[in-house]
């Protein structure tokens, strides 16, 4: 059985700033939250890193390339930089997807321009374009993106223009993205600038006639297969996925989007813009779900039945989630008895450590520090607070698209005073955000550092730890399990109600498995040499 703390939240926070040199304890100190339920919190989020700090956070490129536009299964991706930059978003998400029937599919490959010392002296355009040519005799693919990376935006490369061009001699569409990692604090401005892009470029370009309850999946990106899981699950309720944005994306049915009545929301950081920008254009409102967990996944559905208010629909949805729940409950019931009562910490990106919480939630779990890399306040407490965030250097970065309302095409599925009097109730255009379904006397934190995981751990002593794989082996050499939530280390899907059962069986593989208490750390069979800080006054060091 997992030791509980005794230590309160708020001593722990306020011991673990002493270990910083002033000027970082005050920065670090806000973006900690003690969570006391039933108050009014706040966070620092979307902020740059300090120094020297080890984060785990990603690139603006990465954002772009490797979550939003990557993909997409039928357009070729070119990333141009140096080889690593490619070789990084190659696989490694594990973002599953297959072909259309006659389509294509490049999820497999890896395509780059290979940026060498004199392309960077003498200029990358020349060599980009000549990739796009070889790419495009090569694949034939109906449309390309092009992804800048540090180096090329620092020679002034310029992607966005190489594209038009390329796209009116090849006659396809090839989108530049100028989404150099240094484009932001971490990938979330890359999420911003492929939503854009994508708006832009993409979506609208195909009007089509599409029946009742057609909706788009925002913000699931297959990985593990999970939005095959979902579309197991829609289907059997009735409802019509006309594109998902962006999980085995297609770029037909991404053109197609803004056909459908109801945006449906699962990732609110990476496509809240597109959502956005999908209803003032074409008048199709969101709202947000989760599909992470048994529970959750049953009171999306019924959300989604709510909007469309029918009852043929709504009937169908209960009967679905009767027979799915009590399937995944009879494979998950034995499994809970050996979880029960154990606790996890959970840092993801910017919004499993919200949705997890809930799937441990059904395998009696419960979640004692949770944490986003690059989350933003609104992720945390809710949109409540998006008027009051104040925007920085770093936000001005990247263009806030204005979607203006398409004469012609804007249709929303209900009258507008129906819209606003469900947006009045909070039942569209809403998320809280991950602050109020945290338990009392856990630890919200952002963009966690290595010394802070390393206390709470310590204090917490938690069950296991799910994280990804910059931090994933640290756990582990301590003796605690871990899970990434990134890439689902090989397994998956998790979505769903069969991915709550795959869950329960790979949390329960790892939480059990006897060898974890066997492992001793370096650090413990060996004395440790300890170190302090010489110098500690804010005068003297300057971050
Ligand atoms: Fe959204 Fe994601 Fe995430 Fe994300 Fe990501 Fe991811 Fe993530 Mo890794 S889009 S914010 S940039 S849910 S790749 S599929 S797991 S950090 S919490």
């Amino acid at each position: 059985m997992s030791q509980t703390t005794t230590l309160k939240n708020e001593d722990l926070v306020e011991e673990i700033v002493t270990r910083y040199p002033p000027k970082v304890a005050r920065k670090r100190r806000k973006h900690m939250v003690p969570v006391k339920q039933g108050t009014e919190q706040q966070i620092a989020a979307n902020a740059r890193t300090v120094p020297g700090i080890i984060t785990q956070r990603g690139c603006a490129y990465a954002g772009c390339k490797g979550v939003v536009l990557g993909p997409i299964v039928d357009m070729v991706h070119i990333v141009h930089g140096p080889i690593g930059c490619a070789f990084y978003a190659w696989g490694t998400r594990r973002n599953q997807g297959k072909a259309r029937k006659g389509g294509q599919n490049f999820l497999e490959y890896s395509f780059s321009t290979d940026m060498q010392p004199d392309n960077i002296i003498f200029g990358g355009e020349k060599k980009l374009k000549l990739a796009i040519e070889e790419a495009y005799e090569l694949f034939k693919p109906k449309a390309m993106s092009l992804h800048a990376t540090c180096p090329a935006g620092l020679i002034g490369d310029d992607v966005i223009g190489v594209g038009r061009e390329m796209s009116e001699k090849l006659g396809i569409p090839i989108i530049g993205f100028a989404c150099e990692g240094y484009k932001g604090v971490s990938q979330s401005a890359g999420h911003h600038l492929a939503n854009n892009g994508l708006f832009e470029h993409v979506v609208g370009r195909e009007d089509k006639k599409v029946g009742k309850f057609s909706i788009n999946m925002l913000g699931e990106y297959n990985i593990g297969g999970d939005a095959w899981e979902i579309e197991r699950i829609f289907k059997k309720c009735g409802i019509n996925i006309i594109s998902t944005f962006s999980g085995n994306g297609s770029f037909d049915e991404i053109a197609q989007s803004h056909n459908a009545q109801l945006n449906i929301i699962q990732c609110h950081r990476s496509i809240n813009y597109m959502a956005e920008m999908l209803e003032d254009k074409f008048g199709i409102p969101w709202l947000k779900v989760n599909v992470i967990g048994m529970k959750s996944t049953s009171k999306s559905l019924r959300k989604i039945g709510e909007f469309f208010d029918d009852a043929k629909l709504s009937a169908r949805i209960e009967e679905v989630i009767a027979e799915e729940e009590a399937a995944a409950e009879a494979e998950i019931a034995p499994l809970r008895e050996r979880l029960q009562g154990k606790t996890a910490m959970l840092f993801t990106g910017g919004s499993r450590a919200h949705h997890y919480q809930a799937l441990f939630k059904d395998l009696g779990m419960k979640t004692v520090v949770a944490g986003e890399e690059f989350a933003h306040r609104d992720d945390y407490e809710g949109r409540k607070v998006i008027p009051t965030i104040k925007i920085d250097a770093d936000s001005r970065n990247i263009t806030e698209l204005k979607a203006e309302r398409d004469p012609e095409r804007y249709h929303p599925p209900k009258s507008e005073e129906e819209i606003a009097r469900l947006k009045k109730e909070g039942k569209l255009s809403e998320y809280e955000g991950m602050l109020p379904d945290m338990a009392e006397n856990s630890i919200l934190v952002d963009d966690i550092t290595h010394l802070e995981q390393e206390m709470m751990i310590a204090a917490y002593n938690p069950d296991i730890v799910c994280s990804g794989v910059k931090d994933k082996y640290i756990f582990e050499k301590m003796g605690i399990p871990s899970k990434q939530l990134h890439n689902y280390d090989y397994s998956g899907p998790f979505a769903g109600y069969h991915g709550a059962v795959n869950f329960a069986r790979d949390i329960d593989m790892r939480v059990n498995n006897p060898v974890w208490k066997m492992i001793q750390a370096p650090w413990q069979k060996r004395p440790m040499i300890k170190a302090e800080m010489m110098v500690d006054t804010e005068k003297e060091i300057r971050v």
